[in-house]
């Protein structure tokens, strides 16, 4: 398989500086050498820059850096249209503001397959305010409103080409919701299972039904994993930590399985704050769930005799 690494370092979507060092931290973890090993073929583009900026000033006095974070949302659109011609792009975040552009540049490309667009978001939170709705004002809790085409974003950032229909975004470990994203998540079409549901059915049996229903429809899916979807003991790399994440072995089955499902065309790998990190063990965790959806398994499986 054909691999592009995007490097989206971004960090004022954040509430705190130092994601933009999560792209160079992923290469020095090793990213692309490890998905060398398992056969791919893996060009790292370097970083994208920023378009140029326009002045904006929004009502909600909470929201900060509204013009550069357009900025980026306008080059990132283009990169991932650019570089998912061919390949599958793996975006190196940078905080999650970064995928309001990437999943807006990859619905513009999965539009031409003709085939429907689907988007599995991993996640303690659901990502889901509005420029209005945005108490702290930190963009990096938009872009799923955003590329889902909830109205206030226009005026502001770019125009969709395509909007991700709600039907079509599937959500796994949630568990910090402000009150006006759980009002209007009630009324969209997202699918949200928050820890409880994890606990209840096992994480497996929730991806399974999401997965089934990319494959009924001859989707592809953009898979955006947010390192706070992990438990915090285990990956402590992020400004935004929740305790009761996902465990290493949930999260480790839910990258096999989406390897094995063959339906993910793009990844997003966001949020991880190197400055925050413990002698890097959160960007290896990373990069190890990453070459498990493209590929790696924990432990081979040798067919039992008898
Ligand atoms: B992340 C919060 N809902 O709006 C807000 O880490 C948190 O990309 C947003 O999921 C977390 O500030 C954004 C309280
Ligand atoms: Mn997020
Ligand atoms: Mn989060
Ligand atoms: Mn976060």
């Amino acid at each position: 398989m054909d691999i592009r690494l995007v490097g989206a370092p971004l960090q004022i979507g954040a509430g705190q500086l130092g994601c933009e060092m999560g792209p160079s931290a992923y290469r020095v973890a090793g990213l692309a050498h490890a998905l060398e090993e398992l056969g791919h073929r893996v060009v790292d583009t370097g970083n994208v820059t920023p378009a140029p900026l326009r002045e904006f000033c929004h009502p909600n006095p909470a929201v900060h850096h509204l013009s550069e974070t357009v900025a980026w949302t306008e080059a990132l659109t283009e990169a991932a249209y650019r570089e998912s011609a061919d390949a599958v792009p793996i975006f190196l975040g940078g905080d999650h503001a970064i995928s309001a552009g990437t999943v807006a540049g990859m619905a513009r490309r999965v539009a031409e397959t003709g085939r429907p667009f689907f988007v599995l978001w991993l996640d303690a939170h659901t990502d889901y305010h509005t420029l209005e709705t945005t108490r702290s004002g930190n963009l990096h809790g938009t872009p799923v409103a955003y590329f889902s085409g909830r109205d206030g974003f226009s005026g502001y950032f770019p125009p969709l080409s395509h909007a991700v229909p709600e039907e079509n975004i599937g959500m796994i470990g949630i568990r910090s919701v402000d009150p006006a994203e759980r009002a209007a998540l009630e009324k969209s079409g997202i699918t949200v299972h928050d820890m409880r549901s994890i606990d209840e059915h096992g994480v497996a049996v929730l991806l399974r039904e999401f997965l089934a229903r990319v494959q009924a429809a001859n989707g592809l899916l953009h898979v955006s994993l947010d390192v706070d979807f992990l438990e915090p003991s285990i990956a402590p790399a992020v400004g935004t930590t929740v305790p009761g994440g996902a465990t290493f072995r949930e999260a480790h089955l839910v990258m096999e399985m989406l390897h094995d499902s063959g339906l993910v065309c793009s990844l997003d790998l966001v949020e991880l704050n190197p400055f925050l990190d413990e002698r890097g063990r959160t960007a290896t965790l990373m990069v190890d769930l990453a070459t498990s959806l493209m590929g790696k398994r924990v432990m081979d499986r040798p067919t039992r005799a008898g």
